[in-house]
């Protein structure tokens, strides 16, 4: 499929990678942009051959938010009918991890994009914040939600208040990405770590990202029992006789994503 706002790669065997590509406005999130972004992740996420996704942008910038000029006229009809609020709700159903991969600006939009994202690697230049308040509204594709679950209410007021940024140490510091690499690397080590989560049971994989965000939507008890019946039914699966029984053959596994 052609698209005017993302390249989509394979850089590696399992995984698929789509570069943000508007970098003339920092990779404003625009609808179409967004559209494009979607339906690719929904493609790959049917596509058997994939195991993991990557998302980038470009070394100077990931996304400066949602595109300003796109909002700035619009009526709270304009963005319930366009779909604004649904496409962003796109992500949350796709089923296989996707990570991102974050250098230079990760801003409004682009900071709760990478934070819908199921893991981020980060380059040593990368910078998180929720600027809106300056623009005189708030964050509204997750980031007053997710930020306080990750990094805590009071760094999360201070973000969101008062447009505090964090750098990529910092943001390492208070567990909102997995790591931080050189700017020559940070793409290589999530497309490496994508490949690696891309190599295992794939079954088990989409199960295991099911029940770990089930985490932030529920009790513990509810919680508990949501991930043993998830355990259980994993029983079901080839994967789960395969990798049992190579484990105690003393031998390498060999998937069926079945
Ligand atoms: N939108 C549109 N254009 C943008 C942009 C943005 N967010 N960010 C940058 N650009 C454009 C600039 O207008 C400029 O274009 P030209 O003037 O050259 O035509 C070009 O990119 C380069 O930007 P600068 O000249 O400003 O470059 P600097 O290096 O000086 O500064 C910057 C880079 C990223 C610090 C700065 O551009 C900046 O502060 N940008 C705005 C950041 C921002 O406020 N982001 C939050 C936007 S609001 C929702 C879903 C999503 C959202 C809300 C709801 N629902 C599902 C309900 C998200 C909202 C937002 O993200």
């Amino acid at each position: 499929m052609a698209y005017e706002n993302i390249l989509v790669e394979r850089p590696a065997e399992g995984v698929g990678l789509v570069r943000l590509n508007r970098p003339r406005v920092f990779n404003a999130l625009n609808g179409p942009l967004m559209d494009e972004l979607m339906s690719e992740l929904a493609a790959m996420d049917a596509d058997e051959t994939i195991g993991c996704m990557v998302i980038t942008g470009v070394e100077r910038v990931f996304a400066a938010g949602a595109d300003i000029a796109e909002m700035a006229e619009a009526q709270p009809v304009d963005l319930m009918r366009l779909g604004f609020i649904d496409r962003w709700d796109r992500l949350r159903a796709i089923r296989k991890p996707v990570i991102a991969a974050v250098s230079g600006y990760a801003l409004g939009g682009g900071c709760e994009l990478a934070l819908a994202c199921d893991m981020i690697v980060a380059s040593e230049t990368a910078v998180f914040g929720q600027p809106e308040i300056n623009l005189g509204v708030i964050p509204g594709a997750g980031g007053t939600q997710r930020l306080a679950r990750t990094i805590g209410k009071a760094l999360t007021m201070e973000m969101v208040l008062n447009d505090r940024r964090l750098s990529a140490e910092e943001a390492e510091r208070f567990g909102l990405v997995n790591c931080v690499a050189p700017v020559s690397e940070y793409l290589d080590v999530a497309i490496q770590m994508a490949a690696h989560i891309a190599a295992r049971a794939p079954i088990a994989v989409q199960i295991a990202k099911d029940a770990v965000n089930m985490a932030l939507e529920t009790t513990l008890a509810a919680g508990l029992a949501y991930e043993r019946h998830l355990f259980y039914g994993l029983f079901s699966t080839l994967d789960q006789k395969e990798g049992m029984s190579a484990y105690l053959e003393k031998r390498k596994p060999g998937w069926q994503g079945s």
